[in-house]
């Protein structure tokens, strides 16, 4: 069954805008210092974990004629689309690098991770809400043959990892931010919930629901949304899954993947996504050439303002980048 979405209002609490780089008073750049190195630190050990697992590391793209539909999306509030002309072809932002993942994973990269710049820009009413930023950068990952199962037991481990690892090597700045005691290291496994439950209990805006009631870093799946996470025909149900944090909601996004080329052209003509711009990802499909993978993308702002207990994600960010605020750098 296919759920047609309409964008969900959202009333935002008021969260401070973080000031520029420039603007800063001398105790604000060493919180600034903090954060930075618990970016720096977060971004060693994630991508030393997904080395070590064997994923290659792959470098961004900025510009595609096929990128992310983000379409339909529960959490979607895109204001507007990038698209310019280079030699003579219309080309977008990454809005995530989803369908090279999907290409690259079933070709020269059986696993991969790419550090990837995610331009989304969100609608101006989104800047106090603390967790929206309109650039931020995603650790996006992919693996053939993997289940969702697989994808959790990987992202637990990484981040288990990794707070671990901070708690060991960083108690000066994790005091300096007052997450020395309150920051705990996640037991995994993690608890799953359904969206359906979810729903049940919270109403459509269970995403906040969630995120105010937990206190350590929970799964849900089943959720409805993009052509190229897998859905169960039969069923209904979607192979999908958000890791929610307390406070700042979804980190990660992803999903095992459709790789039939008649369920995802049923898909994309169902959304009303653009199906020219899916056209080379189509072709793969039909020649039996897409390969079915599970992956996944963490959104680092998110993860490091959680780390660090920030108010606005756009705290660790060096540049920020509020939606509605346009500064020089
Ligand atoms: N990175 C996500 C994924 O792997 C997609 C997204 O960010 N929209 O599913």
């Amino acid at each position: 069954m296919r759920i047609k979405q309409t964008q969900k209002q959202e009333l935002a609490p008021l969260i401070e805008i973080p000031k520029p780089l420039h603007q800063l008073t001398d105790l604000e750049i060493q919180r600034k210092a903090c954060i930075g190195k618990i970016m720096t630190y977060t971004l060693t050990s994630l991508t030393n974990t997904f080395v070590k697992k064997g994923f290659q590391w792959l470098l961004p793209i900025a510009l595609s004629q096929s990128t992310d539909p983000l379409w339909p999306d529960p959490g979607a509030s895109i204001e507007k689309r990038i698209e310019v002309d280079i030699y003579g072809k219309p080309v977008r932002t990454t809005a995530s690098m989803i369908i090279h993942k999907l290409v690259a994973a079933s070709t020269a990269y059986p696993k991969l991770f790419i550090l990837s710049p995610n331009i989304r820009i969100e609608k101006a009413e989104r800047a106090h809400t603390g967790k929206h930023i309109y650039e931020f950068t995603q650790l996006d990952f992919e693996a053939r043959d993997a289940t969702s199962k697989d994808i959790f037991a990987l992202v637990e481990d990484a981040i288990s990892l990794l707070v671990e690892g901070l708690k060991r090597d960083m108690q000066d700045e994790l005091t300096m931010l007052c997450r020395c005691d309150s920051l705990k290291i996640p037991k995994a496994p993690f608890k799953i919930y359904d969206r359906v439950e979810l729903e049940a209990k919270y109403g459509s805006d269970w995403e906040a629901g969630i995120a105010q009631d937990i206190c350590e870093p929970v799964w849900v799946t089943n959720i409805p949304r993009e052509f190229y996470d897998f859905e169960d025909f039969k069923t209904g149900k979607w192979d999908n899954y958000d890791l929610f944090l307390p406070q700042f909601g979804e980190v990660l996004s992803g999903a095992k993947r459709e790789y039939e080329y008649k369920k995802i052209l049923t898909k994309i003509e169902c959304d009303q996504v653009k199906k020219e711009n899916y056209a080379l990802v189509l072709n793969m499909a039909k020649e039996g050439k897409l390969k079915p993978t599970a992956g996944a993308g963490i959104g680092m702002e998110r993860l490091v303002g959680w780390i660090a207990g920030v108010k606005h994600i756009a705290e660790c960010q060096p540049f920020p980048r509020v939606p509605g605020n346009v500064n020089e750098l």
